[in-house]
């Protein structure tokens, strides 16, 4: 299959690209690189073609949907602070770039639209685990752009036929997962700071605690829902139906370096949720899939590749100093 994939040079994106190009499909991303990095695909594999352009720009959405079979749309701005801080920007991307991509999608009759949504969906919900049809409370604008892309999807299902899959993740960790910002996911942090030797914040008593799904599993899920010819109409949780803890977390990790973790305690962040947890049985129903990476082996995967990286990036300096 011919394939195109939004934001396929960003954390999750470009773990699905290295998936789809092994099962032999030929990848086209569409990227703007703003969060997303060339060095994160095979650039030098000829069954992937890179167009570096922005999903705000409708032309450029036209011409790279031409001649494609489905689209696995992850383009974003991921971040929920960055959608609070810059509502109007965030939405341009986060649902006007939806939209231009559903028009080119129905005019150029693609076959499948798989779309990243989030759980963010569903607010701060008291009742775990979270089935996908409690009334949905987005609180911020990032999760109401997540919301009505996902009625955006529906509509064009219902209206022109376009077959549509989404998906709703939880929180989703690995290789490639950015660090730099204080809104990062918690495990790059983590582990980043714990290898480095640098101080840990712990935002509350680190009991709260989330449904941590390593991203192979998701691009397992993603290929999938690609492949198949089955119509998935309903949106699924994409969760391990496990939580684990911030403690679990620092102990895991306590475990791997082999040495005293340096941890502070500060107050809760404001708005944050204690407890997330994804009711999973639609997504194994559906897609009959259950997560195979417990969340202890992907936590050890990523951070033997962050050990890496960090060995890489100080031979880089000493070279340089040398
Ligand atoms: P990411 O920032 O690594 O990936 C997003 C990609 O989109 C980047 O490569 C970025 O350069 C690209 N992009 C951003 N704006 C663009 C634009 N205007 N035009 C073209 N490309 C653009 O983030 P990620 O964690 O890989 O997230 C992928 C998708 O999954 C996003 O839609 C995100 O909202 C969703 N999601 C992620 C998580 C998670 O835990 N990581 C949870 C829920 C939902
Ligand atoms: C996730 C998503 C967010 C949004 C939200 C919806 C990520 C990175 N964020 O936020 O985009 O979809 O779910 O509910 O996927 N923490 C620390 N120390 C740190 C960093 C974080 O204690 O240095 C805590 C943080 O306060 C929270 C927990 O770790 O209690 C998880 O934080 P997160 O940012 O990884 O994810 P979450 O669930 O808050």
């Amino acid at each position: 299959m011919n394939i195109l994939v939004t934001g396929g040079g960003g954390f999750i994106g470009s773990h699905l690209v290295d998936l789809l190009l092994k099962q032999g499909h030929s990848v086209r991303v569409l990227d703007n690189f703003s969060t997303g990095h060339r060095s994160n695909i095979p650039l030098s594999n000829s069954a992937l073609q890179v167009v570096e352009g922005d999903i705000r720009d409708q032309m450029t959405v036209e011409q790279t949907v031409s001649g494609v079979d489905a689209i696995v749309h992850l383009a974003a701005v991921a971040s929920v602070q960055a959608s609070v801080d810059d509502p109007f920007g965030t939405h341009e991307v986060n649902l006007i770039g939806t939209v231009n991509l559903l028009e080119a999608a129905k005019k150029h009759s693609v076959g499948r639209f798989v779309f990243a949504s989030s759980a963010a969906v569903y607010g701060d919900v008291k009742q775990l685990p979270v089935c996908e049809d409690i009334p949905l409370q987005p609180l911020t604008p990032y999760a109401a752009d997540k919301l009505s892309s996902e009625f955006y999807i529906d509509f064009y299902r219902r209206q022109y036929g376009l077959e549509s899959v989404i998906f709703r993740f939880f929180n989703i960790f690995g290789p490639r997962q950015d660090p730099s910002s204080p809104y990062s996911g918690v495990i790059g942090i983590f582990m980043e700071r714990a290898i480095a030797d640098l101080p840990i914040t712990v935002f509350g008593d680190g009991d709260q605690s989330r449904d941590f799904v390593y991203v192979a599993d998701l691009a397992i899920l993603l290929c999938r829902s690609v492949e198949s010819d089955q119509p998935l109409i309903k949106p699924m949780n994409v969760g391990n139906g496990k939580g684990t803890n911030l403690n679990q977390l620092l102990d895991y990790l306590h475990e791997f370096t082999g040495r005293p973790l340096d941890v502070s305690h500060f107050e809760p962040r404001l708005g944050d949720i204690r407890h997330s947890l994804a009711d999973n049985r639609r997504l194994i129903e559906m897609m009959n899939y259950q997560c195979i990476y417990p969340v202890v082996d992907g936590l050890r995967l990523t951070y033997e590749w962050c050990l890496d990286r960090s060995r890489m990036n100080s031979d880089a300096v000493c070279g340089r100093i040398s």
